[in-house]
């Protein structure tokens, strides 16, 4: 169930702000159905050990929330925003013309559609209101795209993302080294 997925997330209490230190990145989604799939994100920024803020807010259910939000984030501090939405998923796109920060969309697989709608629905957006857009369910992207753009004002983001990037390579090559023996 929701609640199991909601456990797993560290640190505790996902669903409000860290308090004790200031979240660069907020990760909005717009159904706590759409968890499971924003996690692998969590797991990235904790990874990179990055202060995020977790919350459930939807461009349909709880517009007024949403805007608020939007309208608040930069001067909260936040730098990066990644939003997941599946089905009709307005949220990234609707919270992109409410704020000057990046918005990244990432398309939840949430309906017979398969994601494609939710994919069309976050890249397709108007000319001047940018929302950058990763692939269906893939919010692991999302985040190290999140830190990327960190990075770009954060010098220790990026000697973390090539770390990382090292770390990616190593294990491709020892994969092959296996097969090729
Ligand atoms: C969107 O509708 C959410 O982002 C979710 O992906 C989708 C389905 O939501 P519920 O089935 O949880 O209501 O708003």
């Amino acid at each position: 169930s929701n609640s199991e997925w909601i456990d797993k997330i560290a640190p505790p209490n996902p669903l409000e702000n860290h308090s004790h230190k200031k979240p660069l990145i907020g990760i909005i989604m717009g159904s706590d159905s759409d968890l499971p799939i924003m996690l692998p994100a969590t797991k990235i920024l904790n990874q990179f050990k990055i202060p995020y803020e977790l919350t459930i807010t939807s461009a349909h259910r709880t517009p007024e929330k949403m805007i608020k939000y939007s309208k608040s984030a930069s001067n909260r501090g936040l730098r990066v925003i990644i939003a997941g939405a599946g089905g009709a998923a307005h949220l990234p796109g609707m919270v992109a013309s409410e704020t000057v920060l990046p918005v990244i969309g990432v398309p939840v697989k949430a309906s017979v559609l398969d994601g494609v709608d939710s994919l069309y629905s976050i890249v397709q957006m108007p000319r001047g209101i940018p929302c950058a857009t990763v692939g269906i369910n893939n919010s692991t992207n999302a985040a190290l795209l999140a830190i990327k753009i960190l990075g770009t004002a954060i010098p220790k983001y990026q000697i973390a993302l090539e770390e990382y990037s090292k770390k990616l390579e190593e294990e491709v090559l020892q994969k092959c080294e296996k097969l090729e023996v």
